[in-house]
């Protein structure tokens, strides 16, 4: 199959998740197009069934903003067209859907060919910027015009249905992961340059927006080492950093925390941690979560959005409410100071990645595909 995927190339899930299912698939024998204006951060190796084409949006003085989305349809046309594309998949609805449909209407009229188009809803698109009335009557379009709707989890799919009139199914296609490129052996010498004298390893990775509550983790982070000898990573970059580092001055934990920004090889990091920590408002899933099961590291997170449909409460990892900070140090502190139940915990961790591995999720892709040509 010849499959164009749009997505954001940047460390945010959707991205992340797009580039590594064409991967998959170009390993598959499909040839994939990616369609982005950037390189995606996950497409960092050589394989002669990708492709990339870079959207590029000239300037003109008249332009305060350039108009990325017609810049967008007309790259998807011009690949859709010449590499002979046979369905377009686009990723994170804002503004790939509307201009996935563009696209497919200047096709069809210009050589009667009907592209199918898949959007994927991954999160924000819908829970947060979708629902922006700025956006909103696009959004609902164009979701509606694509051939496909799918979500990446149960939360997501009703939360779609709750704020936009769609009048279509939403099939769920739950996010994977590639379980093997996770399944390391930490690294000695690099565990020992983190914690020196054997300190348990907390981790928390994100794009640091205000929605990943990134506060919450220090303070849950000044909870624990109060009682457990441990160190916190801050893996990524984003908006709220400045923020939690003042916090972590303020609270006198600053030593105990390496802010290593944003790391291609987080499995690295994975394997030599023992907890993952994410507190956030909302996850439509929590792809940061899942991988860090798949490394065998149990997960303290809240109970929001999808995020109790992969961390199983009391055997991956805990569920909290958002903003309790007490319980979910509590948690941390428990799992961290009984070596048996964190071990159990490990071991289940990785279990319940297995069902999201990347063999069992790609294939519903492909059957879905399928049913298009
Ligand atoms: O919010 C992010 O971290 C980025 C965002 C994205 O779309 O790039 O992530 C969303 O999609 C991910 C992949 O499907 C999900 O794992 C995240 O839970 C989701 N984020 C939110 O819902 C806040």
């Amino acid at each position: 199959m010849r499959i164009g995927i749009v997505c954001y190339p940047t460390f945010g899930g959707s991205g992340v998740l797009a580039t590594e299912l064409g991967k998959a698939l170009a390993e598959k024998n499909h040839q994939v197009h990616f369609i982005t204006y950037q390189q995606p951060v996950r497409l960092n190796e050589f394989n002669a069934n990708i492709f990339y084409h870079e959207v590029r949006v000239p300037t003109y003085p008249l332009f305060d903003y350039p108009p990325y989305e017609t810049a967008l349809a007309s790259t998807m046309v011009d690949v859709i067209v010449n590499q002979h594309l046979d369905l377009l998949h686009v990723h994170y609805a804002i503004p790939h859907a509307s201009a996935a449909y563009m696209a497919k209407q200047i096709i069809l009229k210009t050589t009667g060919k009907n592209i199918p188009v898949i959007t994927t809803l991954h999160g924000t698109d819908i829970t947060l910027v979708g629902r922006d009335k700025t956006y909103a009557p696009v959004v609902t379009f164009s979701i509606n015009e694509s051939d496909a709707i799918t979500a990446v989890s149960d939360n997501l799919r009703e939360e779609t249905y709750k704020s936009f009139k769609i009048e279509k199914d939403i099939e769920v296609i739950h996010n994977f992961v590639d379980v093997s490129r996770f399944r390391k052996k930490g690294i000695d010498a690099f565990r020992r340059v983190i914690a020196p004298n054997g300190e348990r390893i907390l981790m928390h990775a994100s794009n640091f927006r205000k929605i990943k509550r990134i506060d919450d983790v220090v303070r849950i982070f000044a909870n624990v080492v109060k009682q457990v000898p441990s160190k916190l990573l801050f893996v990524g970059d984003g908006p709220e950093r400045p923020a939690a580092e003042s916090l972590s001055r303020d609270l006198g934990i600053c030593d105990e925390i390496r802010f290593v920004g944003k790391q291609e090889q987080i499995e690295e990091i994975l394997a030599i941690s023992d907890l993952f920590l994410l507190t956030s408002d909302y996850e439509s899933f929590g792809l940061a979560a899942l991988e860090a099961m798949a490394a065998g590291v149990p997960v303290i997170s809240t109970n929001a959005g999808g995020l109790p449909e992969i961390n199983i409460h009391g055997e991956t990892g805990f569920l909290s409410p958002v903003g309790d900070v007490a319980g979910m140090s509590q948690h941390a502190i428990d799992l961290l100071s009984n070596e048996d139940m964190l071990n159990r915990f490990k071991i289940n961790a990785m279990k319940q990645s297995d069902r999201f591995d990347i063999h069992n999720i790609v294939p519903i892709y492909e059957d879905l595909y399928n049913r298009f040509l």
